[in-house]
């Protein structure tokens, strides 16, 4: 494959107008085109009127849809005037081209504007997918959509239904990114606050009559806000949902009143069908679920989306699932008005219930080879709020760790603190329950993980400096996890490792750390490259919640010379 960086005649002299020539992963499937054009664009997705980003114009992007073992080519063109980009392929494991991550500061360099960059990767494994700007908080401005990779003809899945939909789930505020950023980073820390709005498929509706939106901007008649249908149904059909969530904020629970679902999919693998009244959902999680359309089919019926595990402040994201083509026809009920936000116990019990598929089991290996215990905790640090993992919240370096580790010039990241984090804390004495030391460090450090070695993580919650204990859903760059078990309290390695479930853990690749709880995994650090593990809370990550996985990078060969340009990687 060829990739010619169309860049600026400034940039493209440092580049030398190199053509990088190199090899994309085998495959033999379709090779699936799409030229997008990133740019800002006044959207109203819940009435109010703001800036959103956009691809060709959409928002959110448009679905990729392709078979696995295809190959998606994406060519990215960055219109956004005075702002960088990179896009992240959620799920997708970017075996063989590890370059294709987007992953800003980790992956590649940001791509600048009036520049163009192309994807190129291999959609190894069927499944639901997402994906997302990754650089600094601009999912927050909307650049997001799905993944939708279908089994290869002849090839059936452990579950059957008629038509398939995709759900995208997020939440939405007025202020601009910046304002978040810039908000976050400051002292006193100005925080996001809660989002003003819940959206299912980029839709939302704010109440306009409320003072903060009198006057323009809002309009409550724009056909834009005006109620979403989820989808229309047929009685008796069995239809899948492609549930994904891209929150920036907010855990979710989705409700469609007087239907149950069943989930089959999580994160591009098989699920034990398990059937529930409601569905919670962290950002960066996908789920298949099967829908029956078993009720009345004179009446329309809410699909409602609620804020869970902090205090609700906003209003429910709502959809109709209809019956009848009549779209004027609202359901003739209230919306569901959801679970209490605190019921903790509740969400632990349904992620807990999330097994592999009987005829889809992953054998794990039975022990790791080394075990990360990572500490959540908030510090203060320099005199700035930040999140920090074993007392160290990641600053991402100027230069991208694949370019620095892979060309070994140390001195490109961190090369005062690029030790990484301890592997462990003092568990025996640590206080889960009251705030965390203030201090800690800031640092551009990554673990570096034997390839091919199996790495267990638990990842243990404390209470933030307010006193409040968080979720937080954690997602692996590169690999999918073992599931072994969620706990409360603080983990005891000497009790809690025989609760590791070893016989039938789900594989995915984002999995929600409950308050005051710990949640472990397992994986194989076999994919040379390096590779992010965070929070996927804009907020959360923005301040540092992260760490750094490097594995194999001998093994990574030539880089493409378009990932590069910035930091010491010219
Ligand atoms: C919208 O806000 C106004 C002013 O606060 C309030 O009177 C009205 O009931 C709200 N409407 C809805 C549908 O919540
Ligand atoms: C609100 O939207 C409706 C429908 O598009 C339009 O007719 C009306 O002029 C808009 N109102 C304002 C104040 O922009
Ligand atoms: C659609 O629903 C509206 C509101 O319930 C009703 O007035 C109208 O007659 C319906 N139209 C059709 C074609 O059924
Ligand atoms: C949830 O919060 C409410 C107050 O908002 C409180 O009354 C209730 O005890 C809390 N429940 C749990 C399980 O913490
Ligand atoms: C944090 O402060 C405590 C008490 O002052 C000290 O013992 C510890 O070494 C400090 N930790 C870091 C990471 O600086
Ligand atoms: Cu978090």
């Amino acid at each position: 494959m060829m990739m010619v960086p169309s860049r600026r005649p400034l940039l493209a002299a440092v580049l030398c107008w190199s053509l990088v020539l190199f090899a994309a992963p085998a495959a033999e499937g379709k090779v699936h085109h799409h030229t997008w054009d990133i740019a800002y664009r006044y959207k109203s997705p819940d009435c109010f009127e703001k800036l959103a980003v956009t691809i060709n114009g959409e928002f959110p992007g448009p679905t990729i849809r392709a078979t696995q073992g295809d190959t998606i080519v994406v060519t990215v063109n960055n219109h956004l005037e005075t702002e960088n980009t990179g896009i992240h392929w959620h799920g997708i494991r970017q075996i063989g081209s590890p370059w294709a991550d987007g992953t800003v500061g980790v992956t590649q360099c940001p791509i600048l504007p009036g520049e163009t960059f192309t994807y190129r990767f291999v959609v190894d494994r069927p499944g639901t997918y997402l994906y997302h700007a990754h650089y600094g908080m601009q999912r927050v401005a909307g650049l997001d959509g799905m993944i939708v990779v279908s089994v290869p003809a002849g090839v059936s899945e452990p579950f059957s239904y008629d038509e398939e939909h995709t759900v995208l789930l997020m939440d939405w505020w007025h202020k601009s990114v910046y304002e978040q950023a810039v908000g976050l980073a400051s002292d006193p820390l100005v925080f996001v606050n809660e989002p003003q709005s819940l959206l299912i498929n980029g839709r939302g509706r704010f109440n306009c009559s409320q003072s903060q939106a009198a006057g323009v901007g809002c309009n409550a008649s724009s056909p834009e806000c005006s109620l979403p249908t989820l989808f229309t149904a047929a009685p008796g059909k069995t239809y899948r949902l492609r549930i994904g969530s891209l929150t920036s904020l907010s855990s979710l629970n989705l409700e469609i009143q007087g239907h149950s679902m069943t989930v089959v999919e999580a994160d591009g693998h098989y699920v034990n069908p398990v059937r529930v009244g409601s569905l919670f959902v962290y950002s960066g999680e996908t789920y298949s679920v099967l829908v029956t359309a078993d009720q009345d089919p004179s009446m329309s019926y809410w699909a409602a989306s609620h804020v869970v595990g902090r205090d609700r402040k906003t209003p429910s994201g709502l959809a109709v699932l209809r019956y009848s083509r009549n779209e004027s026809d609202p359901p003739r009920t209230l919306p569901p008005a959801g679970p209490a936000w605190n019921d903790t116990a509740s969400r632990v019990r349904q992620s807990r219930s999330i097994v592999a598929h009987p005829a889809h089991v992953e054998p794990l290996p039975a022990r790791p080879d080394r075990a990360l215990l990572l500490l959540n905790t908030q510090n203060r640090i320099n005199n700035r709020l930040k999140w920090a993992v074993n007392g160290v919240s990641l600053a991402f370096p100027p230069t991208p760790f694949l370019v620095s580790m892979t060309m070994k010039r140390g001195g490109m990241y961190d090369q005062q603190k690029q030790r990484p984090p301890p592997e462990t804390y003092d568990y025996r004495s640590y206080d889960i329950a009251s705030p965390p030391a203030a201090n800690g460090t800031v640092a551009s450090a990554a673990y570096r993980l034997g390839l091919g070695s199996v790495v267990d993580v638990v990842l243990q919650n404390t209470v933030a400096l307010n006193g409040k204990s968080e979720t937080h859903p954690w997602h692996l760059h590169g690999h999918d996890f073992w599931v072994l078990a969620y706990g409360e309290g603080k983990f005891d390695p000497d009790k809690d490792v025989a609760k590791f479930n070893l016989r039938d853990p789900i594989m995915k690749n984002t999995v929600a750390l409950h308050p005051m709880g710990w949640t472990a995994v397992r994986f194989r650090a076999d994919n040379p490259g390096v590779w992010l593990f965070h929070c996927h809370i804009e907020a959360h990550v923005y301040m540092g919640m992260a760490v750094v996985f490097e594995e194999g990078i001998d093994k990574v060969g030539r880089l493409p010379k378009a990932i590069m340009g910035c930091g010491r990687s010219t």
